[in-house]
Parts: C-alpha cells; sequence; structure tokens
C-alpha cells in the first residue's frame, strides 16, 4: 500500500541511523496494510504518524563514582511513547549496547504488547548504556541513586511506571525505588517488580518466562503430546529464560540448552535448573561454570550455536536478532514445532518471514512474552487497592491473560485475512485498540 510505504519514507527520514527502531516499525506498519483498508480513518487522522512519534523522549546524564573514587559518567534513557490506553509502562535495560534506536525499538513494541494484555497501560521504555557486569552491589547502588536523581521528576504512578529488562532485576528496581522515596517523600506504585515485603507482587518474578510457556503450551494445542516430552531450548540465562525453563519442565518439557552472552551450554539430560539458578541469581557468575557441577554437559564458545541444537520448541529469551535467517534455517531444518519469543524482537525480519512462511507455530514477542508487563499491571491493581494475592490467584490470572492474547491475536489473524499468522494477529490487535483510544481522545 501506497500510503504505508510513504509513511515509513517519512519515519527513516525523520530518524536516521536507527535500525533496531526502523526494524520494529516496518514490522508492524506492513502488517496493519488491511486495517487501513478496512478504517480509512486512521489515515485521516494521521494515527500511523501520531503513533510512531513518541509523545516525549528524555536523554540525561548520569554521573557517578566507582569504588575505587573514580568518577564515570553515562546517559540515561527514558522514552514515554503512547499514553492513550494509561500510563506509559515498560522496562528499564542497563547494558552497554543500549541507544536511542534500542530504546525506541522496545518502545514502540511496548504500546502494541501492553494493549494485548487486556489492562490499562501505555508504552515506554527506558534505560542506559551502564554496564553492570562487574559492578560491586555499591557501584550498582550508586549508579541508581544516580540515575533515579533525574528520572524521578518524569515518572510516576498515573504518569509512567518502569520497571526491570536486560541488566535490571530485583537488585536495581529496589534502589531506584528507595531514591525515588527519598527525594520525594512518596510511597507509590511508580515502578514494578518491587520486593515482596514493599508493594510488590507475587509471580511478578517468574511471570515472563511462566507467560512465555503458557502462550506455547497454548499455541501447541492440537499437537500430539504438546509440551510432554518436548525437546526444548532456550537461549539466554537471565530472568526470562529461568522462568521459563522452570515452567516448561514442570509441564513435561525437556530443557537441553541454555546460554549467556559467553557461550551456551548443552546438557542432553536435562539442564538442572536449581545449578543455574545458584550461578546466575545468587552468584552472577557465568554460564560456563556449569560444567563444574556437572561434567557431563558440553559447553561451546559464542551463543548463535545454540540453534543448531535440534529441538521441537525454541525459547529465545536473550536479546534482539539472536536468530538471523541462517538460524531459522536450522532450526527449521531440524523439525521445530513452535518458537516463542520470550526476549522482545529475536528474530531478524528474515529470521521472521521463514517461520511464517514455513507455518509453523510462532508466538511474537509482544504476544508471547507479555506475562511480565501483564503482572507488572496486576502489581499495581494489587498497590491501588492496597492489598496482595496469593500466588496462585496472580498466577491464575495470568495464565488467563496470556490465553486471552493468544485468542485475540488469533482472532484478528483471522479477521484480517491471514489464518494463523500470531505476528499480523498480535499487531492488528493491539493496534486497534490503542488507534481507537488516540481517535477518541481527539488530535493530540
Ligand atoms: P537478564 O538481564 O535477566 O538476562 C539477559 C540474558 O540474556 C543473560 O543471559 C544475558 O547474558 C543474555 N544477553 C543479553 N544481551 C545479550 C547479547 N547482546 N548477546 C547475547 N546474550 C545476551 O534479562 P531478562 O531475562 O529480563 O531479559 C531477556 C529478554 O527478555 C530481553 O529481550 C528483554 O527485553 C525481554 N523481556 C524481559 C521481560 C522481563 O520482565 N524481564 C519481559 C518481557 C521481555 P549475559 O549475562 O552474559 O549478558
Ligand atoms: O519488555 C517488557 O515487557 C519488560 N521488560 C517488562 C516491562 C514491565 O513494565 O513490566
Amino acid at each position: 500500500m501506497e500510503y504505508i510505504e510513504s509513511v515509513l519514507q517519512d519515519v527513516a527520514l525523520r530518524n536516521p541511523n536507527q535500525p533496531e527502531f526502523m526494524q520494529a516499525v516496518e514490522e508492524i506498519l506492513h502488517s496493519l496494510k488491511p486495517v487501513i483498508a478496512k478504517h480509512p480513518e486512521y489515515k485521516d487522522l494521521k494515527i500511523l504518524e501520531r503513533i510512531t512519534e513518541p509523545e516525549r523522549q528524555i536523554m540525561f546524564r548520569v554521573a557517578w563514582q566507582d569504588d575505587a573514587g573514580k568518577n564515570h559518567v553515562n546517559r540515561g534513557y527514558r522514552v514515554e511513547f503512547n499514553s492513550a490506553i494509561g500510563p506509559f509502562k515498560g522496562g528499564l535495560r542497563f547494558h552497554p549496547s543500549v541507544n536511542l534506536s534500542i530504546v525506541k525499538f522496545l518502545g514502540f513494541e511496548q504500546i502494541f504488547k501492553n494493549a494485548l494484555t487486556t489492562l490499562p497501560m501505555g508504552g515506554g521504555k527506558g534505560g542506559s548504556e551502564f554496564d553492570p557486569k562487574g559492578k560491586s552491589d555499591s557501584e550498582i547502588m550508586r549508579f541508581c541513586q544516580a540515575f533515579m536523581t533525574e528520572l524521578y521528576r518524569h515518572i510516576g504512578a498515573d504518569t509512567d511506571v518502569p520497571a526491570g529488562d536486560i541488566g535490571v532485576g530485583g537488585r536495581e528496581v529496589g534502589y531506584m525505588y528507595g531514591q525515588y522515596k527519598r527525594i520525594t517523600n512518596r510511597s507509590e506504585s511508580m515502578i514494578t517488580g518491587k520486593g515482596l515485603h514493599w508493594g510488590g507482587s507475587l509471580v511478578r518474578t517468574e511471570a515472563t518466562g511462566y507467560g512465555l510457556v503458557y502462550f506455547v503450551d497454548e499455541m501447541l494445542k492440537g499437537v500430539k503430546n504438546g509440551l510432554d516430552g518436548a525437546t526444548c531450548v532456550v537461549s539466554g540465562s537471565g530472568n526470562v529464560a529461568i522462568y521459563a525453563v522452570e515452567k516448561a519442565q514442570q509441564l513435561g518439557a525437556k530443557c537441553v540448552a541454555m546460554s549467556d552472552s559467553g557461550g551456551y551450554i548443552y546438557d542432553p539430560d536435562g539442564i538442572k535448573l536449581d545449578t543455574i539458578k545458584q550461578l546466575k541469581e545468587v552468584e552472577r557468575r557465568r554460564i560456563k561454570d556449569y560444567l563444574e557441577f556437572h561434567p557431563g554437559a558440553k559447553y561451546v564458545d559464542g551463543c548463535g550455536g545454540i540453534w543448531d541444537i535440534p529441538c521441537k520448541i525454541a525459547l529465545p529469551s536473550a536479546t534482539q536478532n539472536e536468530i538471523d535467517g541462517e538460524a531459522a534455517k536450522t532450526l527449521l531444518n531440524n523439525g521445530v514445532v513452535a518458537i516463542g519469543e520470550g526476549a522482545n524482537m529475536p528474530s531478524t525480519p528474515e529470521a521472521a518471514d521463514m517461520f511464517v512462511d514455513a507455518g509453523v507455530l510462532y508466538g511474537p514477542g509482544k504476544a508471547a512474552n507479555a506475562g511480565g508487563v501483564a503482572t507488572s499491571g496486576l502489581e499495581m491493581q494489587q498497590n491501588d487497592m492496597r492489598t496482595s494475592w496469593c500466588f496462585e490467584d496472580v498466577d491464575s490470572r495470568l495464565k488467563n491473560i496470556m490465553k486471552s492474547i493468544y485468542t485475540s491475536s488469533s482472532n484478528a489473524a483471522e479477521e484480517y485475512g491471514c489464518p494463523g499468522n500470531l505476528v499480523v494477529g498480535a499487531n492488528v490487535a493491539g493496534f486497534i485498540k490503542v488507534a481507537n483510544a488516540m481517535v477518541d481522545h481527539g488530535l493530540m
């Protein structure tokens, strides 16, 4: 459609040198062709032009001191992308690769993901190119405090509510919450992923990984044996990967490989998750060290090779563009049945097209990994009511949300002429909800 191509051209001109952001925008806008054909009012009201332009983008200096007294300067980001259906909501990423393009791709995806959860949350994302690896606890604390010393002016329970992402977990959320409270004198739900004794929700830690597996389980309805006995490869060994493996194992799958940015381990007898948790969550060590405890396993340097391992289920849960065309081809040749994206945009456009064309079950990140932010939404609900729900209660709400995301994506794919294509389905279902809210609010 000429109109969509011309919007894409404008977005590319306005945002030079932002390849990840353009990748996310191109995928979504291309899948909206049938929607624009059916709803010409979106074109008249310039919804596409408005939705691709963040409402607000904040970049700031973060100066902090290491344990040796040496001074450092990093850059902080918060992109408040869209608040049509609720306060901006989305995680903070601390990783040396972070730049404006990556924060914007994540923020843009988050708009549609959050809409799919059925909860009232807009989309945003933030972070810093700060590298937490090898830093002491006190250095992490000083960085988080310095980061929040600026960020606090822009966020709040009803305006913008960050959370974790790569490099930001419970420890970092704690330091940032503490600094916000100290500066503002307010105990409010301005961040999620909080500790259980100060406003956090049960299941938030597990939510992205568990939700991913609930989603994959839903996709596998009708496939013989489903997850039971299925060989599963999970990239990453952080928050998402660990709890995806935990739930997959509970449902009978055999997870044989995990990775970190250094390489991957292959344990044909099945990954011993207790060892991974101890290494990664407690001691913050490298995945290579798994071999010290399980010498029968194999370690391979470099994380890309993990997709050479034959599997029925692939759960990429590390980072963007970790599955390229080559890896997709190998997975397909090895007979992969389902791909569930725990990470955001882990498949390159080429890989994603190959999965769709091959007709395998393919759950794109904004649908499959929405359980994390959905449970952040449940944390906000509990905070608003000043209550806390038990584990089973939150878990069953999460499961229902993942089912409803599958159903709404699947129905939208069908309605807009691409049955079975959950990429189109998730994009369309998320978009329509936000677009209609933008129409209701008038031009802004
Ligand atoms: P963590 O920081 O807990 O773990 C990240 C994992 O991915 C680590 O094993 C890390 O290895 C690996 N990794 C990170 N960057 C790279 C890279 N450039 N190349 C290779 N490996 C890499 O993060 P999460 O588990 O929270 O996040 C993982 C993915 O899931 C991200 O894409 C995130 O956006 C997405 N996500 C997270 C949600 C959440 O609630 N946390 C919700 C929805 C999506 P190493 O330790 O060596 O760096
Ligand atoms: O990508 C994501 O959805 C997250 N990192 C979680 C965001 C959140 O606000 O819980």
